[in-house]
């Protein structure tokens, strides 16, 4: 890795965000896929889409007070939404509603001085090519299964779709696809040439794991580890990726979250071992920060201006 990458290690922290019409539904962003929720029911989401209170600016002064020197966008979570203009389909925020909010968001945080990424799902429920799988929400739906599909056709969207948000939006830091699993792999994604129109596309950016092939970090979510990565025995980057309360979309009825100074030891914790911790924040379904989320942000803002080294 170059020094155009170091930036990662030395941000330490950053923010999560995961937004999307499943924050409407309030309980999950895999509800979709857990409820094995019929397109239709869905789609009420999307006649209802409307982020009145989605201010990215909000969020990047968040940010920034916590200490968080980047932050990670769902540009296109499983579901297949995409929060940014795409001409390969019209199931987006700016068809929605006139809003590019990858656009609004990429703005907000250069202009706190945070580093951009963006999450995008290699998974995609609303594609007609995506074949139907364990985890698809029509995994029921027989006129759905007799469709014909094609995996070819899906790799060219998303290859297409990758174009976009790395040619759209100017410098793009980091990018976290999402994800394989044992019955789709690196060969369904065309991992390898998805990463090579990446390094192509952004040279300076950096790249997750988990197209299933090595990237440029390693991404633990949702657990904490407690030493140094390593792969053949190097040290590697790495990014604990944690939930406030076990859920990544807006869980409106889960009051189970973590307390806010054992975040910050997970914070200090993954520094310590050469890590950082990108924690997240999952908007309500008009795109406002849940107070409790708000009351954890503020937590760590305070932690910092006692803690913080330049
Ligand atoms: C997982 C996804 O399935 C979750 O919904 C979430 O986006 C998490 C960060 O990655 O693999």
């Amino acid at each position: 890795l170059g020094a155009s990458q170091d930036w990662f290690t030395a941000a330490r922290f950053g923010l999560f965000v995961h937004f999307g019409l499943y924050s409407m539904a309030a309980r999950h962003e895999w509800v979709r896929s857990r409820e094995a929720m019929p397109r239709a029911a869905y789609d009420r989401y999307l006649d209802h889409f409307e982020p009145d209170l989605f201010d990215a600016r909000e969020l990047a002064r968040a940010a920034r007070a916590a200490g968080m020197r980047y932050a990670v966008l769902t540009a296109k979570h499983h579901d297949g939404f995409c929060l940014f203009d795409s001409r390969l389909t019209d199931y987006t925020s700016v068809q929605a509603t006139g809003r590019d909010l990858v656009a609004e968001f990429v703005e907000a945080m250069r202009a706190e001085g945070l580093r951009v990424g963006l999450y995008y799902s290699l998974l995609d429920w609303h594609h007609p090519d995506f074949t139907i799988d364990s985890h698809h929400p029509d995994r029921g739906d027989e006129a759905a299964r007799a469709q014909p599909r094609d995996m070819a056709r899906y790799r060219e969207f998303l290859q297409g779709q990758v174009r976009e948000l790395l040619t759209a939006y100017g410098q793009i830091d980091l990018l976290f696809f999402d994800f394989t699993y044992a019955e789709k792999g690196p060969a369904e994604w065309g991992a390898e040439d998805l990463m090579a129109l990446v390094r192509e596309l952004q040279p300076d950016i950096l790249v997750n794991d988990r197209l299933g092939i090595p990237g440029d970090y390693v991404t633990p979510e949702q657990y904490q580890p407690d030493r140094p990565l390593t792969r053949d025995g190097v040290e590697v980057r790495w990014e604990a990726c944690h939930t406030l309360n076990g859920s990544w979309g807006y869980d409106r009825d889960n009051h189970d979250y973590k307390d806010p100074a054992m975040l910050v030891r997970m914070l200090v914790q993954s520094v310590a071992y050469g890590g950082n911790l990108l924690l997240n924040v999952g908007p309500t379904g008009r795109g406002a920060v849940d107070p409790r989320a708000r009351q954890t942000l503020d937590a760590f803002a305070g932690w910092m201006s006692l803690h913080e080294r330049a």
